[in-house]
C-alpha cells in the first residue's frame, strides 16, 4: 500500500521535531490525513478506509506525548469509520475526511486565539512574567497583552536540552517584548521577581495534571512555594480522553544524545543519560488552565472531557485505529 509522500515527510518531521509543538503537531497531522483522502487512487472504499487506517498509525507512531495527536487521528477516522458502515461512497468519505480535517485545524487555530483573549486578561502592566519552553499557545496570550497595551518583561527559560526556550525569546524580542533568558536551574533563583508564569501543554489529565516539557513541574513548584501564580493555555482538544478511564500519559523519553554526544557516551560507558521530554506537574500546583471554552481551574477538566467525549467507556485507543478495517501488520513497517 503507497501513501503520498508528504505523509512520511510530515510523520519524520513530528519523530525529528522539525515540527513541534503540541498544537502544531496535531494540526499538520489532520493535514497528513487530509493530504492522503485527496491523493488517493483507490478505486474501492475498502482500499480507500485501508489507506487511511495506516496514515493514521504511522501518525500515531511518531510521538508519544502530546494527547493533541491521536484526537486529531480520533476526529477524523471517526467520521471515516462511520460512513463507512453506513455504507457511503469512496467520494462521500474522501469528502468527510477533507471535510473533518479542515474543520480540526480551523478550531485548533480558533482556539488559540480565544486562548490568547481569555488568558491575556491576567496578565497586568508592570508583571514579570516565567515561561518554558516553546508553547505558541502561550506566546499568543503574551503578545496579546502586549497588543493591548499591557508593558510586562518575560523571563524565558533556555529550555535543556533543545533549548526551545531560546525561540520563545527570539519571537518574544522580535515583537518588542522586553525578554531576560536563564538557565533552566535558575528558575527558582528568579521566582522571587516573578508574579505569575505561564506556560503551555502536550497533555492534560482528567484529574486536571498537566504534562509539558520537562522541567515545568519544578518551575511549578518553585511557583507555588513563592505563591506565584502558575498558568497554563491548553486547547481543549490536549485533553486525554484515556486518562477518564484511568489510562497514563505516555512520557518520551528521546535518544540520550540530545543531552550530551556521541564522544561523551563512547568515553563513559558506565553512564546512562536518561533524557524524558516531559513531566508531569499536579492539579495542586496549577491555577489556571486557560481554554478555549474559558478559564477552568485544573480539577475541572473532568467536566471539559465530559462534554467532548461523554464517558468515553467505548473506543480507548489504539482500538479505534483498528476501526472497522484491519490492516495487517505487514503495512506497517
Ligand atoms: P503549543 C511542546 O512540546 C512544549 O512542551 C510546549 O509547551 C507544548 O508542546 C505545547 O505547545 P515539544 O513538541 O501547542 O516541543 O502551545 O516537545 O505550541
Amino acid at each position: 500500500m503507497k501513501l503520498p509522500q508528504e505523509v512520511y515527510d510530515i510523520a519524520e518531521a513530528i519523530k525529528s521535531m522539525t515540527i513541534r509543538g503540541a498544537g502544531k503537531i496535531a494540526r499538520s497531522t489532520a493535514e497528513a490525513l487530509k493530504i492522503t483522502a485527496q491523493k488517493s487512487t483507490a478505486t474501492r472504499v475498502e482500499e480507500f478506509v485501508d489507506e487511511l487506517t495506516l496514515a493514521a498509525k504511522i501518525l500515531y507512531e511518531t510521538r508519544p506525548t502530546a494527547v493533541s495527536l491521536p484526537n486529531a487521528l480520533r476526529y477524523i477516522m471517526i467520521r471515516c469509520y462511520s460512513d463507512y458502515e453506513k455504507g457511503a461512497s469512496l467520494e462521500e468519505i474522501r469528502n468527510d475526511v477533507i471535510k473533518a480535517a479542515d474543520e480540526f485545524i480551523r478550531n485548533s487555530l480558533e482556539a488559540v486565539n480565544k486562548i490568547a483573549e481569555f488568558g491575556s486578561m491576567r496578565i497586568e502592566n508592570g508583571d514579570v512574567v516565567m515561561t518554558h519552553c516553546h508553547s505558541s499557545t502561550a506566546i499568543a496570550v503574551l503578545k496579546r497583552a502586549w497588543d493591548e497595551g499591557k508593558r510586562f518583561t518575560v523571563i524565558s527559560t533556555e529550555t535543556r536540552p533543545r533549548f526551545q526556550g531560546r525561540i520563545t525569546a527570539s519571537i518574544l524580542a522580535s515583537y518588542g517584548i522586553p525578554v531576560k533568558m536563564i538557565v533552566d536551574s535558575a528558575a527558582r533563583f528568579f521566582m522571587q521577581d516573578v508574579d505569575k508564569v505561564i506556560v503551555g501543554a502536550d497533555a492534560v489529565a482528567a484529574n486536571g495534571a498537566v504534562v509539558n516539557k520537562i522541567g515545568t513541574s519544578m518551575i511549578a513548584l518553585a511557583a507555588h512555594e513563592a505563591r506565584v501564580n502558575f498558568f497554563v493555555a491548553a486547547e481543549t482538544c490536549k485533553f486525554s480522553p484515556e486518562s477518564m478511564l484511568g489510562g497514563l500519559i505516555t512520557i518520551e523519553f528521546r535518544d540520550p544524545t540530545e543531552v550530551v554526544d556521541q564522544a561523551f557516551l563512547k568515553e563513559n560507558p558506565g553512564i546512562e543519560v536518561l533524557n524524558p521530554a516531559f513531566d508531569v506537574t499536579p492539579a495542586a500546583y496549577i491555577d489556571i488552565i486557560f481554554t478555549e471554552k474559558g478559564a477552568i481551574p485544573p480539577q475541572a477538566a473532568i467536566l471539559i472531557l465530559r462534554e467532548e467525549y461523554g464517558w468515553f467507556t467505548k473506543a480507548p485507543l489504539p482500538d479505534f485505529l483498528r476501526g472497522v478495517r484491519s490492516v495487517p501488520l505487514s503495512h506497517i513497517s
